[in-house]
C-alpha cells in the first residue's frame, strides 16, 4: 500500500507567484533606464515572434498597484519579482540612477501596503547594453560591476527586502545566450567562452550572497535560482533511481555541483579539456559561501533508467509526447518530485524552494469576461500533486512560486505565449484573472489541492 498522500501542505508553506522586471515593467526608456541587452536584441530582425518588443511588455511600471491589488484579492502574500539593473545603474557600473531607485521604493512600499512579502532577484537576464559593449559576460568587467549593482541594491531596498535571489538561471543567460541559441545577446561563441560565461556568473553569484551578508542585515536570507537539469526515473525502481541520480549529479556539475562543492568536479574539467574555464585566485572562496536556501525552476524532466551495467540511458521523448505550446516544456509532473529530491539528497540542501513552475499555451482568450485554462489547471494540479509527495518523503521544499503571475514577454517567444494565471490584453492593458487563477487562490487558501 502506498503511503496516503498529507492532506495539507505545510502550515508555513510559502505560496506566491513570479515575474521579472524585463518581462513586465515596460517603460523600457523611461526616467533614465538604458538599453539591456534584450532591448537590443528585440531590434534585430526575426529574433523575437511577430517582432515584440519590451518597450511596453504589461506596463506594470505604471500599474502595478493595480496589480497588488489584483494579486491581494487573489490571497497571493508573496511575490518574486526582480531588479532591472539598467534602471538603477544605466551605465552597468559607476552612477546610481536615482529615479531607479525611487522607483522600487514606491513598488515596494505599494507591496508593502497590500500586505506582499517581496522576493527579489538581482539579475533575471536584463544586462546593461554598455556591459556588454565591454564584453559582456565573456569578460570579468560583469562581476567587476555585478558586484558593485548589488552593493548598491541591497543597500538601497535591505531594509525593506529580506529574501534575495542572486541570480536566473544560469544556463539560460549563458549557453542560451552565447552559445548559438538564441536568446540575450544572440551571440554564438566557442565552448571555451561558452564556460567562461558560466564561470563569471557564479563569481556573480558570490557578490550577491557577499552582499546580503554584508548590508542586507541579520535576518536576510539569500540564495540561488537555477534551472537544473532535472531527471526523472523511468520507474521507481532502486537501479533506475540510482541511474537517474549519476545522470543528475553529472548534468548539473558545472553549476549546482561547483557551488555547493568549492571547486569544479575533475570529471567536469576532463570533459571540458582545453575549453576548461578559467578561475581567478580566491573566485571559489566567494562562490561556495554558504547560503540559506536554493531556489529551483523546475518545468519539465528528462527521463532515465538504468541501462547496460546499470549506465544511466536518457530516453528523448517521441514526437507525440505531450507537452504545452513551448516545444522544450513537456509534461512531467514527476519532475516536481525528483527535482526536489536528488538537489537535496546531493547537494544536502535544507531549504528548497520551487522557484518558478507552471506552463505556456498560445490559445489562452476571455470570451464573455472568462479565460478557461483548463489546460493550466490540470497541469498545475498534477504537478503539485508531486510536489506534496516529494514533501510527505522527506523533502525540504519550503515554498512554490507560480510563474507567472501575469502573461507576459516571454522572451524569443514575445506576447505569443502566455504563462499567466491572469490574462493580460497586450493592447488594453486589462487584466482578466483565468480559471486557473481563481483555482490557485483556493489553494492557497486551503493550503490543499482541490
Ligand atoms: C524561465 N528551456 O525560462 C525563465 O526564468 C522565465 O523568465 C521564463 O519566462 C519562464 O521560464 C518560461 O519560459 C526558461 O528552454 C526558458 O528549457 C527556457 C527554458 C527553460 C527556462
Amino acid at each position: 500500500m502506498p503511503s496516503p498522500l498529507p492532506d495539507r501542505f505545510p502550515r508555513n508553506f510559502v505560496w506566491g507567484t513570479a515575474t521579472a522586471a524585463a518581462q513586465i515593467e515596460g517603460a523600457a526608456f523611461a526616467d533614465g533606464k538604458s538599453e539591456s541587452v534584450w532591448d537590443r536584441l528585440a531590434r534585430r530582425p526575426g529574433a523575437i515572434l511577430q517582432g515584440d518588443t519590451l518597450d511596453q511588455a504589461c506596463d506594470h511600471y505604471h500599474r502595478f498597484d493595480a496589480d497588488f491589488a489584483l494579486m491581494r484579492s487573489l490571497g497571493l502574500r508573496h511575490y518574486r519579482l526582480s531588479l532591472a539593473w539598467p534602471r538603477l545603474l544605466p551605465a552597468g557600473d559607476r552612477t546610481v540612477n536615482q529615479r531607479g531607485i525611487d522607483f522600487y521604493h514606491r513598488l515596494f512600499d505599494s507591496m508593502q501596503n497590500h500586505g506582499i512579502t517581496p522576493w527579489v532577484t538581482l539579475f533575471h537576464w536584463d544586462l546593461p547594453q554598455a556591459l556588454e559593449d565591454r564584453g559582456g559576460w565573456r569578460s570579468r568587467c560583469v562581476p567587476e560591476a555585478f558586484a558593485h549593482y548589488a552593493d548598491v541594491a541591497v543597500k538601497a531596498f535591505g531594509d525593506r527586502v529580506k529574501h534575495w535571489i542572486t541570480l536566473n538561471e544560469i544556463r539560460c543567460f549563458t549557453i542560451h545566450g552565447y552559445g548559438g541559441l538564441g536568446k540575450a545577446p544572440g551571440a554564438n561563441e566557442a565552448p571555451g567562452v561558452v564556460n567562461q560565461t558560466i564561470h563569471h556568473a557564479l563569481v556573480c553569484h558570490g557578490h550577491a550572497v557577499r552582499a546580503v551578508r554584508e548590508h542586507g542585515g541579520r535576518s536576510a536570507k539569500v540564495g540561488l535560482t537555477d534551472n537544473c537539469e532535472t531527471v526523472i526515473p523511468l520507474t521507481e525502481t532502486p537501479d533506475d533511481i540510482a541511474a537517474a541520480r549519476a545522470y543528475f549529479i553529472e548534468a548539473n556539475q558545472s553549476i549546482l555541483g561547483a557551488i555547493h562543492g568549492g571547486r569544479y568536479a575533475p570529471a567536469y574539467l576532463r570533459r571540458c579539456g582545453a575549453d576548461r574555464p578559467k578561475v581567478t585566485r580566491g573566485d571559489f572562496a566567494l562562490i561556495s559561501q554558504p547560503t540559506d536556501f536554493l531556489g529551483l525552476n523546475i518545468y519539465t524532466g528528462l527521463f532515465v533508467r538504468a541501462g547496460k551495467r546499470g549506465r544511466p540511458e536518457h530516453l528523448p521523448p517521441s514526437p507525440s509526447y505531450p507537452h504545452t505550446d513551448s516545444p522544450w516544456l513537456g509534461l512531467a509532473p514527476r519532475a516536481l518530485y525528483w527535482g526536489p529530491r536528488l538537489a537535496a539528497e546531493v547537494y544536502g540542501v535544507k531549504n528548497l524552494y520551487i522557484t518558478e513552475n507552471g506552463c505556456g499555451y498560445d490559445d489562452d482568450r476571455v470570451v464573455n469576461g472568462e479565460c478557461h485554462d483548463l489546460h493550466r489547471v490540470e497541469f498545475l494540479r498534477s504537478y503539485l500533486k508531486e510536489l506534496q509527495r516529494a514533501i510527505g518523503d522527506g523533502a525540504p521544499v519550503r515554498g512554490y512560486f507560480l510563474w507567472s503571475f501575469i502573461d507576459n514577454f516571454e522572451w524569443n517567444d514575445g506576447t505569443t505565449r502566455r504563462f499567466g494565471i491572469v490574462h493580460n490584453d497586450f493592447k488594453t492593458q486589462r487584466r482578466t484573472p483565468k480559471l486557473s487563477a481563481a483555482w490557485y487562490a483556493r489553494v492557497i487558501a486551503g493550503h490543499r489541492l482541490c
